[in-house]
């Protein structure tokens, strides 16, 4: 095949998963539900987080996760513990989920007995930037362990991100520099929210949620 035959059908393919991403994106929100999309490296903490945002918001709201990974369903059983509704996407090899597997898991499902749906995207900071899944926000979340220059080392799937999370705060003495992080994403995208966690014990996790533009209702 030639070159310029080659990028054609690739533009086509990316084009198809936009455009099915988009009809995603409106139908969720025409129906009034959330969809997140976090990625991240795989070891960042994002099944952790999944597990504490589901503790913490499913006595409120309905809640469905979807997990991406190349093998097992052990990131979709985490979650499940918590009582709440997965499924686990297996990609064989693939290194990210794409808009036609997520249209394929919500129609298996009715929409409308959920209220906020996530994707834990398959672990890296590459693949999963090119391919829309139909969110209305992206999360990227990054753990101390990987060091102070993922932004500058990753920029494109930070590009497209609303919230940037650091993670495992809770580990001293890494000498982990945030504010190079913190400028770093602002400089990329203005208005990008930085935010501190630590899944292990729980740091920043409402902050997280209120990012999401989640309210959680005062117990009376
Ligand atoms: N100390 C600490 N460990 C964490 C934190 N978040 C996750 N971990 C641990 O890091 C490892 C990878 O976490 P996991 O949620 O599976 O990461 P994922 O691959 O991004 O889904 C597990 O051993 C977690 O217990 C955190 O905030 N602090
Ligand atoms: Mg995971």
């Amino acid at each position: 095949m030639s070159q310029e035959k080659k990028i054609s059908v690739r533009e086509t393919v990316y084009k198809k998963n936009d455009d099915l991403a988009e009809e995603i994106r409106k139908n969720m929100k025409n129906k009034g539900k959330l969809f997140f999309n976090i990625m991240g490296s795989i070891g960042a903490g994002k099944t952790l987080l999944l597990e504490n945002l589901a503790v913490k918001l499913s006595t409120h709201y309905r809640v469905f996760v979807i997990n991406g990974d190349i093998a097992t369903t052990i990131d979709a059983d985490r979650i499940a513990k918590h009582g709440v509704k997965t499924v686990q996407i297996n990609t064989g090899g693939g290194c990210h989920l794409n808009a036609n597997l997520i249209a394929k898991e919500l129609e298996k499902i009715n929409i409308d007995d959920f209220d906020i749906f996530f994707t834990e995207n398959v672990g890296n900071l590459i693949c999963p930037a090119a391919w829309d899944v139909g969110a209305q926000m992206n999360i990227v979340v990054v753990s101390i362990t990987e060091g102070e220059y993922v932004v500058k080392k990753h920029p494109i799937i930070f590009k497209d991100a609303e919230i940037a999370i650091i993670n495992k705060c809770d580990l001293d003495g890494l000498g982990f520099d945030s504010q190079v992080l913190e400028e770093d994403a602002s400089k990329i995208k203005s208005g990008m929210k930085v935010i501190c966690t630590s899944a292990k014990t729980g740091q920043g996790i409402d902050d997280f949620i209120e990012a999401l533009g989640i309210e959680i209702p005062r117990d009376e």
